[in-house]
């Protein structure tokens, strides 16, 4: 079989892809190691950059988002039970989507189908064959048969534990990465958020987290230690110590409910250079990581996309290939700003294990700064609802 495009991975990043190749006419197979109910019953991100919602109107897959997706204009923070507001329209004139990465994932699978576009299912062993060569090619064992599939190029979105990054030789690839002494314990529960924007607590028990997903369904997070597991946390361990973490008030006005869904995610910097071997791209986690604090780790996923369409794009069209050539020094520049971003905002929500009474003063310094400055809020702001592409 051949394909223009082989895109490993069925997630947000690849489906994406996929489905604006398929608009520019671009033919691209996906291979997906679950199935596509495996891959939706994953709850990730909540926030969408506008970068990446032009990226889902360009894609022709935005109805449902526009109609459902809640419009932010700012956010909370809270210190020590005292909130301070950051206008992200009057600092920049932008908004956020709040909008579920499950929907996200929903609504690029159901224009795939609709197209007619191929995705395969449930493949195994992927191996990616002569990138490095003008005649690349993957092959995958599929209930029990070994395929092949000849193609000119292939988008390895298939994550953080996938194939792709592994393919690129140790002696090419640089890799860079810091690993956080904490976890975000996160309990999806279907009851009315506590706010209309999202909370992000500072509190001298750890970090917390209240986000959304529509009217009726609500996201929260507490930092956690790495050595818990979602089962050590009943539901009414979770909202006592959520309301501890979060100002009197909104405690107050907290309605529990059973959590749905509770998993534990560990926090990760994680950066691979360079994200293109030969005719191998590499797009969103399976490049790099980020501790999902600043919400970075899907929109920057949407930023190595529009890079990798659009060069792909100007080589099939215009026989130039300076878009693909260029892929990575661009996609890297958005991506460390990315990863600044995240780490900053991580360091400044979060109590760290032997924090000293200093570094303490400075967090409260940092967040005094935040609170007072508008010409940091406008950097936070910047940053927050998404750097240029
Ligand atoms: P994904 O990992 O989403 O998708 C990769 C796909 O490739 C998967 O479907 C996988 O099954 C498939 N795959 C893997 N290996 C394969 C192989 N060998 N062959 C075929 N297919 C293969 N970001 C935020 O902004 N906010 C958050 O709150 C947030 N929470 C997160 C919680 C967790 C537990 C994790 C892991 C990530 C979280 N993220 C969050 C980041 C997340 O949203 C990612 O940035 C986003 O999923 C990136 O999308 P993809 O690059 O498509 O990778
Ligand atoms: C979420 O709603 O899952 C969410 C929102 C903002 C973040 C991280 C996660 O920074």
């Amino acid at each position: 079989m051949r394909a223009q495009v082989v895109i490993i991975g069925g997630g947000p990043s690849g489906l994406l892809l996929g489905q604006l190749l398929h608009r520019a006419g671009i033919e691209a197979v996906v291979l997906e190691r679950k199935t596509r109910d495996y891959v939706l019953g994953r709850v990730r991100a909540g926030v969408l950059e506008t970068g990446l919602v032009r990226l889902m109107e360009e894609a022709g897959v935005v109805g449902r988002l526009h109609r459902e997706g809640f419009v932010h204009d700012g956010t909370q923070i809270a210190v020590g039970g005292e909130m301070f507001h950051i206008d992200f329209k009057a600092l920049t004139g932008t908004p956020v989507i709040v909008y579920g990465q499950t929907e996200v994932t929903r609504d690029l699978y159901d224009a795939r189908a609709v197209a007619g576009a191929r995705t395969e299912f449930e493949v195994e062993h992927v191996v990616i064959h002569d990138a490095d060569t003008d005649r690349p090619y993957v092959t995958y064992d599929q209930h029990g048969d070994r395929k092949r599939i000849d193609c000119d190029f292939i988008a390895g979105c298939d994550g953080f534990h996938g194939v792709s990054r592994q393919t690129i030789p140790l002696n090419v690839r640089r890799e860079y990465e810091k690993t956080y002494p904490f976890g975000w314990l996160g309990v999806l529960s279907e009851t009315p958020p506590v706010h209309d924007e999202l909370i992000y607590a500072n509190s001298d028990r750890g970090f917390a987290l209240c986000s959304m997903r529509n009217a009726h369904l609500s996201r929260y997070y507490i930092q956690c230690a790495l050595s818990d597991h979602p089962e050590d946390w009943t539901d009414k361990a979770f909202w006592t110590e959520l309301k501890r973490r979060i100002p009197a008030e909104m405690a107050e006005r907290l309605e529990t409910g059973p959590a749905i869904e509770k998993s534990i995610a560990p926090l990760r910097s994680f950066v691979t250079e360079p994200m293109r071997w030969g005719r191998l791209f590499l797009c969103g986690d399976a490049a790099h990581i980020v501790p999902p604090t600043g919400a970075k780790g899907l929109n920057t996923a949407a930023s190595d996309v529009n890079y990798l369409y659009r060069g792909l794009v100007r080589y099939y069209q215009d026989g130039d290939s300076e878009g693909i050539d260029r892929y990575s020094e661009k996609a890297l520049l958005r991506v460390w700003k990315a990863e600044r971003f995240s780490w900053w905002f991580s360091g400044l929500l979060h109590r760290y294990p032997h924090q000293s009474a200093f570094d303490l003063k400075m967090q409260q310094a940092d967040l005094a700064f935040l609170r007072d400055n508008e010409s940091q809020q406008r950097a936070f702001a910047e940053n927050y609802v998404g750097l240029p592409y």
